[in-house]
Parts: structure tokens; C-alpha cells; sequence
């Protein structure tokens, strides 16, 4: 069953560790958020892809989620020496990643095509797409002015207020002929729980990516980031709430009603339901933590099993 999903980082990248479990391999397709790309000592680091790629390999770092597991940091520690700012904690294999990927993309192939390069020799069977291959980047509006998005989030720690968000460079950004060709043949369409206004509020925003999840005949359905009216990880709480949205299951669902035909949402949300419901749309109440690899394949089976009995709008 072709399934694509949506993702940011850690939550995106573990559900979507779970739907390559769960499926025969080739049937999944990630389609992953660009917008947190930046560049550090003229390397193109891409958090969100390689979050998704290096979980997706298996070699994923599973304390932090993002990252490879047994890093070592040598070449930042000589950074360091050398007088640098070493606030983004870049390891020394991950740097691999970088180096290569600037290179390629200095010598002109597009992200799409680097990300498969990388995705192919680390062997992995699913495939991972960027958003797009223009530049975007979320710029913040912070009680401490405006912020891009990694000093907001690393440096600063995600302690300032959000209250407003920009995407430098959507405009001109577009949708890949393959993303295109994705969403046109997709049998179902996750939208994983990553934060709905920084990981795919900008996966949405590239001019016609709605469009082509409407226009695709597959049922959308989307699991709920937010469980018990908190995020399970990063500050996607603190972001709807300062940005306006209700901090919940049936706050999430509002966001996506356009888009999705049904909501995955916790136990502990279960008294929405109803709410939810009245937008429209289906719902399956379940376990909706994961809390290993085991877990993370139960609720993937889960939501692709839910998809069977949401109609396509
Ligand atoms: N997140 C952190 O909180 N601190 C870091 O130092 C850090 C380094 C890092 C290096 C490579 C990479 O691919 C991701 C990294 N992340 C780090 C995660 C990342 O910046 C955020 O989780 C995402 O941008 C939010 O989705």
C-alpha cells in the first residue's frame, strides 16, 4: 500500500520509522520539512531529512532522536579551539552528511537528487523527499525579536515567546515533479506528529502542496502532536498557544480540516471526539505515545489500518 507521510523532525521521523515496519519495503514515501535548513561554516545542514534519513537507517541517536548514535564531536571540539561559536552540535560523522551534500549541491544537483544519493548508499528502502529544492527558511517574530529558526530553537533554547511566523522564500518555492507524482499515486497520506506551524505548517505552505494533497483520491489522515493539551517533545504547545490555537487534539484537527479526513488523537484526548467529529472528520482514539520501536510499528499499523475506513474527500 503506497502511503505517503508528512514529517518534521523526532515525532515525524519515529512515526515514520514505524510505517517502514509496518509496510512492504518501497511502499513508503516521507515527505519532510525543509524550512529549518540553514548554513553553518558553508555546509547546507538540513535537520529535519537527516533526522528522518538517519532514523529511517537505523543509526539514529535514540536519547536526542536527531543526530547518529555513538557520535563523537572531535571536529567541533577543534572548532571550538579555533575561537568558533560551537552553540549547533554537529558530530563528526553527521559532518560527513554535510560535506557531501554542499558539495553536490554546489555542483548543481538538486536537494531531491542529493537526498537520494545519500538515502540509496545508506540502504534505505523508503523514499525521503524534501518539501522542496528552493530555499525556505522559518523566520521568527520572538519576544526577543526575530529569530531564525535554529537560533530560536538551539541556541535559544525555545525560550522565547513565539509570536509570529514568516517563510522567507515560499513564494518562488514549488512542490518537486516527484512530491507531485507522490501525492497523485498516494493510497493513503499521514500526516505525522510533528508541530503543525513550524515542521507541516511549511510543508503546507509551498504554493500547490495543498492542492495535490486535496486533489489526491487517498484518505488523509493526521496524528495528533498534542496529547493531554502538551506536546510530547519541542515546544509545540507554547507555539499554538502564543500563536492563537487552542493547545489540543481538536485544536490540531481545525488546523488541518481542509486537509485531512481524519484525526489520530491519545486516550487521554478522548472527550474530544466529538468535537473533532462535528469538523467532519473520522477519528480513531488509541495508545498514541511511542515509547519504543515496537510501539512505534503498533500505532503505524494502526493509523494504516484506520486509513482503510476513512473516505477520501
Ligand atoms: N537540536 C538541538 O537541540 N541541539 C543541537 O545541538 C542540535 C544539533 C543538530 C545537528 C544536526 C541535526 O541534523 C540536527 C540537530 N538538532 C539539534 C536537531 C534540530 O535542530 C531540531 O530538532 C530540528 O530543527 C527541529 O525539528
Amino acid at each position: 500500500m503506497k502511503v505517503v507521510a508528512l514529517a518534521g523532525g523526532v515525532g515525524g521521523a519515529r512515526l515514520a520509522a514505524g510505517l517502514q515496519a509496518a509496510l512492504p519495503p518501497g511502499d513508503l514515501t516521507v515527505v519532510v520539512n525543509t524550512a529549518d535548513d540553514f548554513d553553518l561554516w558553508d555546509l547546507r545542514i538540513c535537520p529535519d531529512l537527516d533526522t528522518v534519513m538517519y532514523t529511517l537507517a537505523g543509526i539514529a541517536n535514540p536519547e536526542t532522536g536527531w543526530g547518529i548514535a555513538g557520535e563523537t564531536f572531535d571536529t567541533l571540539g577543534m572548532l571550538a579551539r579555533y575561537g568558533e561559536d560551537t552553540w549547533f552540535k554537529l558530530g563528526d560523522r553527521d559532518m560527513a552528511t554535510h560535506v557531501l551534500r554542499s558539495e553536490r549541491l554546489r555542483s548543481g544537483m538538486p536537494l531531491t537528487q542529493v537526498t537520494f544519493t545519500l538515502t540509496d548508499a545508506l540502504g534505505i528502502p523508503s523514499r525521503i523527499l524534501p518539501m522542496c529544492d528552493d530555499l525556505v527558511s522559518t523566520v521568527l517574530d520572538t519576544s526577543a525579536g526575530t529569530l531564525e529558526f535554529q537560533e530560536y530553537f538551539v541556541r535559544r533554547a525555545q525560550r522565547d515567546e513565539v509570536r509570529g511566523i514568516k517563510l522567507r522564500g515560499i513564494e518562488e518555492a514549488r512542490p518537486s515533479d516527484v512530491v507531485l507524482d507522490a501525492f497523485a499515486g498516494a493510497e493513503a497520506v499521514v500526516f505525522c506528529p510533528s508541530n503543525p506551524v513550524v515542521s507541516i505548517g511549511p510543508i503546507l505552505a509551498v504554493p500547490g502542496m495543498r492542492e495535490a494533497i486535496v486533489a489526491s483520491s487517498a484518505p488523509k489522515v493526521a496524528v495528533s502532536p498534542i496529547i493531554g493539551g502538551r506536546a510530547l517533545k519541542g515546544p509545540a504547545d507554547r507555539m499554538l498557544a502564543s500563536l492563537g490555537h487552542e493547545v489540543s487534539s481538536a485544536g490540531v484537527a481545525r488546523m488541518y480540516e481542509d486537509v485531512v479526513d481524519g484525526m489520530v488523537i491519545d486516550h487521554a484526548d478522548e472527550d474530544e471526539r466529538e468535537e473533532i467529529s462535528a469538523l467532519g472528520m473520522d477519528v480513531l482514539v488509541t495508545d498514541a505515545v511511542m515509547r519504543d520501536g515496537p510501539d512505534r510499528e503498533r500505532l503505524a499499523r494502526e493509523v494504516v489500518y484506520f486509513t482503510g475506513s476513512v473516505a477520501g474527500r
